[in-house]
């Protein structure tokens, strides 16, 4: 029974739509589908694409200081990989029924949710390394899973972006061996941007599984596919080794092997500082918002002579219609 069969029960449709989900079908915009899964859907791509947007800022901040011209080129690939990520993702969003100018405003007017990694100040150019290596292995270890989300548009969109996570992920690496493995001076750079780094990169994945209010019925729809916590513990397994390769320490005492396990066990995280940037008090909350709405305002020229420019095309077609009737 496919859920879009005309005349269906609600709870038929919605027991079509577990199933169809359930075997790995991809649900299309066209599909029926629940009006909580297409509202939770337009909740997680557009706090993801506003994030993809936001986090320009953090590394754009450094694109004029950058210590030469290929790290200089590869910042700037990266930075405008990240807005062609967010455009994919308001793509995605749009497929669901919500138009681009809305979710612009929810994020102008800063009632949009975006990670709460990019309310963090880029200090030095170590801080570019540490964005790099740790942010985008977190946003891979999250995201790659989402390659298999049950909606299609999004999953889609999340396989380019995951490749290119990728090459930002070396990007970010380089830098940071390059400097933990340089001179002193370097190496205490490098270490200091960890310090600062990691306990927001450990925070980036969501509040913990007990306190995760959308986990289990993102999962039960193949939305998400692990929880919180398990996708942190992923990222600390994976994180451990690098740093004890590139000579850093992480700032945590806590960090052990556990053998049992199988797994590095880590410290406390500091929910209270999550949820104060969550709230809007974070160092750059404000900073990052007013920075986008200035962006938005310049922009708006390009915006109305494209407009214009599209207007002016389509009438002239039109005309070049009725002539030729
Ligand atoms: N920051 O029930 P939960 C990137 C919110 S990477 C702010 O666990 P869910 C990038 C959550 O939205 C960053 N808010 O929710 C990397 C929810 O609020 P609402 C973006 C957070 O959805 C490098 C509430 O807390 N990645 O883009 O099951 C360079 C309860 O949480 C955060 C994505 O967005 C946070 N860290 O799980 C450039 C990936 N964590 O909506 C760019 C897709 C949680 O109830 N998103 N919240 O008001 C996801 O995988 C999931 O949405 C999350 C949260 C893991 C983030």
């Amino acid at each position: 029974m496919s859920m879009n069969a005309p005349g269906l029960t609600e709870d038929q449709r919605n027991q079509a739509f577990s199933e169809y989900v359930g075997d790995e079908s991809k649900v299309e915009p066209k599909d029926w589908m629940p009006e909580a899964y297409r509202k939770s859907l337009v909740r997680q791509i557009s706090q993801h694409a506003h994030s993809e947007i936001i986090g320009m800022y953090p590394e754009g901040n450094w694109l004029t200081r950058a210590p030469s011209l290929r790290r200089k080129v590869a910042l700037l690939a990266k930075v405008q990989d990240e807005a062609g990520h967010g455009m994919y993702l308001y793509s995605a969003v749009e497929t669901l029924g919500v138009s681009r100018d809305d979710l612009f405003d929810d994020l102008l007017s800063g009632k949009a949710k975006y990670s709460s990694i990019f309310n963090y100040p880029t200090l030095t150019w170590a801080d570019i390394g540490a964005v790099g290596w740790l942010v985008d292995s977190a946003a891979i270890i999250n995201q790659v899973p989402l390659c298999r989300c049950s909606y299609g548009p999004y999953a889609r969109a999340m396989v380019k972006i995951c490749k290119e996570e990728s090459f930002h992920q070396r990007q970010g690496f380089e830098i940071m061996n390059t400097m933990a493995k340089g001179t002193d001076a370097q190496h205490r750079m490098a270490q200091d941007a960890l310090n600062r780094w990691w306990w927001p990169s450990v925070m980036m994945f969501g509040p913990p599984d007990n306190e995760s209010k959308h986990s289990a019925q993102s999962m039960a729809w193949k939305i998400k596919r692990h929880s919180n916590d398990d996708l942190r513990q992923r990222y600390v397994d994976v994180m451990v080794p690098q740093a004890e390769f590139m000579g850093l320490t992480i700032p945590d005492p806590d960090i052990k092997w556990n053998e049992e396990r199988g797994h590095y066990d880590y410290g406390d995280i500091d929910w209270t500082e999550f949820k104060q940037v969550m709230a809007g008090h974070g160092q750059c909350n404000k900073q990052r918002i007013e920075t986008r709405q200035a962006a938005h305002e310049n922009g708006r020229w390009v915006r109305d002579a494209a407009l214009a420019y599209a207007e002016k095309k389509a009438a002239r077609k039109a005309a070049s219609k009725v002539a030729a009737e």
